[in-house]
């Protein structure tokens, strides 16, 4: 963990099973439509990593707006502070029962069940904690993420409404299903 602190942070496996665990059940829903329902994660709040292990060590004036989370394969989602700090945001080693697997994220991933998949950084390992937001890299797309990505607000996109993209993602759960079921996550974000 970095950015904005006085020292790095290193965070493992086995300091995470030491720390307070909490479960989580919860609804899984993909911004492309699909949801997994009933799902019981286990790991460490990620708010109580935020205040045991990181407010101590912010830059003297610094306040952080932003974190990013990174994964293994170079994933990246950004989220607004306020949003990673929510009671149902965890870094997750364990799904219903048994230690996560490849597919879900192994060794550990965010989980924050309360905004679309893609903010959910599976094989993490990075966390940058920034005082701006960081600067958009994405090419422009219209399908570029939403920054808040609230899955009751329906924030699936930056410049299209939800709603208007529900229907054409309807038709694509079935493929993205298969490609999924096949390790791949092309198109499924
Ligand atoms: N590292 C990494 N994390 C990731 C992704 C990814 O491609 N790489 N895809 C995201 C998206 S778009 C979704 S919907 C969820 C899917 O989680 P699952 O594979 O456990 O169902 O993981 C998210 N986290
Ligand atoms: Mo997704």
């Amino acid at each position: 963990m970095r950015g904005a602190l006085t020292e790095d942070v290193t965070l493992s496996v086995a300091d995470l099973a030491g720390l307070p665990r909490q479960e989580l059940g919860a609804d899984f829903h993909c911004v492309a439509g699909w949801s997994a329902t009933g799902l019981l994660w286990e790991g460490v709040n990620f708010g109580f990593v935020y205040r045991t292990r990181v407010a101590p060590l912010i830059v003297s004036g610094a306040s952080i707006s932003h974190v990013v989370f990174e994964g293994l394969d170079g994933h990246r989602s950004v989220v607004v502070l306020e949003d990673a700090l929510a009671d149902d945001v965890l870094i997750a080693d364990r799904l219903d029962g048994g230690p996560l697997d490849s597919d879900h994220g192994a060794p550990v991933r965010l989980v924050s069940p309360s905004q679309y998949g893609f903010v959910s950084t599976k094989h993490l390992c990075r966390i940058e904690f920034r005082t701006s937001a960081p600067p958009l890299s994405d090419r422009w797309s219209p399908i570029a993420s939403h920054p808040r990505a609230r899955v009751w607000k329906e924030e699936r996109h930056r410049r299209i409404s939800g709603r208007v993209v529900r229907p054409a993602y309807r038709t694509l759960i079935g493929p993205i299903r298969a490609l999924s079921a096949r390790g791949s996550r092309t198109g499924a974000t």
